[in-house]
């Protein structure tokens, strides 16, 4: 019996099928520079055919940090409402989804000749001065507006769900979709008026400058969202997926939601903690903006009790005993579980990173040196990319009706272990280095055998020992992926966790959506408005580009 499968429309599949293989092959892509950029660096090998460091760095950058996250991320939340809300996707959500995917597929092969035609060796933040060809914008613009039609579908889906519960409490996993949705939605805005109305008039040539810095701020009002927009499906699995991968509840459905909605108020107005070292923009609103990303840091450590808590209860309720003995009832060997833990056990280093990144005198001694490279290597590339992973192994046999196998679980765990191998060694490097003052974004060079740079040579030389691992680590996740869609037919559940008895009732207010938009509106006006006016009336000489 195919209960599971038969729940799963087959047009469903489809469209989370596609999206989820796409983001392997950039993955695939992503890491192939990844790994060639390693070894130049580390001064091991030069690039044939007149490829350069930059343009592989930006190649990297963009399959990695934009594709296959985007892709994955549209896909899951996707997979996760037809589940959740009903079953099946309404069918204007799945059109939409598919009109999604054609816009974000048709910008991203774009995009991508033109970085391999170098075209647009810009880097995946694109920041001006550097210019790339105006095609490359515009495919940029095919990229967002693609995934707004995919947060369309999505908030379509939930409305209507609400609409025919009579306003009933909506599932967990949707709920979480749409905050995630409506996050991007509106940190897209900033990077659309970016692209629009800045860099496209100016690589066309129809106006000779640019204002870097109002670019720059335009970019980073999206910037920090858009970790947020990794971060937070993979908080979707740690909340709802993972206590039933454990056979435990959930430990609260409000302080899900609330983590959620803070996440959602506070991850926008905080884009100066990435320009803290940028003249033009006045020390007051760095403050309030470095404030507020402090505020931002609640709902995570809201989010590692709440895991903790579901540990700990669960484990105790199948008799463990003493402070860590829950430690020893969690499923070890089941990769559904192993994977995302990971994740979650690198993330305290890295958000440790991220609070001193935000400090701003220490961000004076980290700001553009490797540590920073190290940082969102253990945040996006191992806490979010190990949870996906993780989501992988359940999601692609849910979804085609096929079953994960003991050794898949085995070869899923020995791929999440060489992927922490490999980051410990490259991500380890990369923060001690930049502590030595080895700057990012920079191809192989020995500043003429200067002692410092002398200094930083093994530990480049360590970096790219870490990116071959990882780039091992890389193809045996494609293997898995292929094996994932060969292996024998059968039944495997969507996890999808239900909430502990006691746990208190959810307050309907978190989803009084005009509540919040407003105050997220009310918050942003208050971190950008007045510096945002400071930078139109101060346009500085205005910058030709490179
Ligand atoms: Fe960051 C730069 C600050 C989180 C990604 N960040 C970057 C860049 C990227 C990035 C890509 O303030 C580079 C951009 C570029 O190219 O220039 N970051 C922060 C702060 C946080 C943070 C305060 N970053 C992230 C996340 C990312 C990400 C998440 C991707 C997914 N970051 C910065 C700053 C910069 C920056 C500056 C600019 C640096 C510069 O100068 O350029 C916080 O959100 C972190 C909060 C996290 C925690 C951890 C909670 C722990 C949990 C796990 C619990 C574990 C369990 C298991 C339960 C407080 C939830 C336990 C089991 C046991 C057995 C123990
Ligand atoms: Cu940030």
């Amino acid at each position: 019996m195919i209960t599971q499968f038969k729940s799963f429309d087959r047009r469903d599949s489809a469209l989370v099928l596609a999206h989820i293989l796409f983001a392997f092959f950039a993955l695939l892509l992503g890491g192939v520079a990844g790994v060639l950029q390693g070894l130049v660096r580390g001064g091991m090998i030069t690039l044939p055919y007149g490829i350069g460091y930059y343009q592989l760095l930006t190649a990297h950058g963009i399959l990695m940090a934009l594709v296959f996250t985007t892709y994955f991320i549209i896909g899951f939340l996707y997979s996760g409402v037809a589940k959740t809300l009903g079953g099946h996707l309404l069918p204007v959500p799945r059109a939409l989804g598919w009109l999604g995917y054609g816009l974000m597929t048709t910008g991203t092969v774009i995009a991508t000749i033109l970085i391999l035609l170098n075209k647009a060796t810009v880097l995946y933040t694109f920041y001006a001065p550097m210019k790339a060809s105006p095609w490359f914008y515009v495919a940029l613009v095919f990229i967002v507006v693609g995934s707004w039609m995919s947060c369309f579908g999505i908030f379509i889906n939930y409305r209507y769900w609400k609409k025919t519960h009579n306003g009933k409490l909506s599932p967990l996993f949707a709920f979480m979709a749409v905050v995630t949705m409506l996050m991007w939605f509106i940190a897209t805005l900033g990077v659309a008026i970016e692209v629009l109305f800045m860099l496209i008039p100016w690589s066309f040539g129809w106006v000779e400058t640019v204002n870097v810095t109002l670019s720059r701020t335009l970019f980073w009002y999206f910037g920090h969202p858009l970790v947020y927009f990794w971060l937070l499906p993979a908080y979707i699995c740690w909340y709802v997926v993972i206590p039933k991968v454990i056979g435990g509840k959930m430990f609260s459905d409000a302080l899900a939601r609330l983590a959620f909605i803070l996440l959602l108020l506070f991850s926008i107005p905080v884009g100066f903690h990435h320009q803290l070292m940028e003249p033009g923009i006045s020390s007051v609103w760095k403050y309030v903006q470095v404030v507020l990303t402090f505020m931002v840091v609640v709902p995570s450590l809201m989010t590692a009790f709440s895991l903790f808590a579901t540990f700990e209860l669960h484990g105790r309720s199948i008799g463990a005993k003493g402070l860590f003995g829950w430690l020893k009832k969690l499923p070890w060997r089941d990769v559904r579980f192993f994977a995302p833990f990971m994740g979650m056990l690198v993330f305290i280093p890295a958000g440790a990173g991220g609070l001193i990144n935000a400090s701003h005198q220490m961000n004076m001694v980290v700001h553009n040196t490797l540590w920073v490279t190290g940082h969102f290597h253990l945040t996006v590339a191992t806490s979010v990319a190990l949870t996906f992973f993780g989501v992988t192994y359940w999601l692609i046999p849910a979804i085609t009706g096929r079953v994960l196998t003991p050794r898949m679980h085995k070869l899923g765990i020995v791929q999440t272990i060489i992927w922490l191998v490999g980051m410990f060694f490259m991500s380890g490097a990369m923060h001690t280095v930049g502590l030595f003052g080895s700057p990012r974004r920079t191809a192989y060079t020995t500043y003429q055998d200067h002692p410092d740079a002398i200094l930083w040579m093994p530990y480049h030389v360590v970096m790219a020992i870490g990116g071959t691992v990882l780039f091992i680590g890389v193809v045996m996740m494609i293997m898995n992926v292929v094996m994932l869609l060969r292996a024998p037919k059968g039944e495997t559940e969507y996890p999808v966790a239900e909430v502990r008895d006691t746990a208190e009732r959810t307050p309907a207010i978190f989803e009084r959506w005009g509540i919040w938009v407003g105050a997220i509106v009310v918050l942003i006006l208050i971190a950008y408005s007045i510096p945002v006016m400071e930078l139109l009336n101060n346009p500085g000489t205005g910058a030709k580009g490179i």
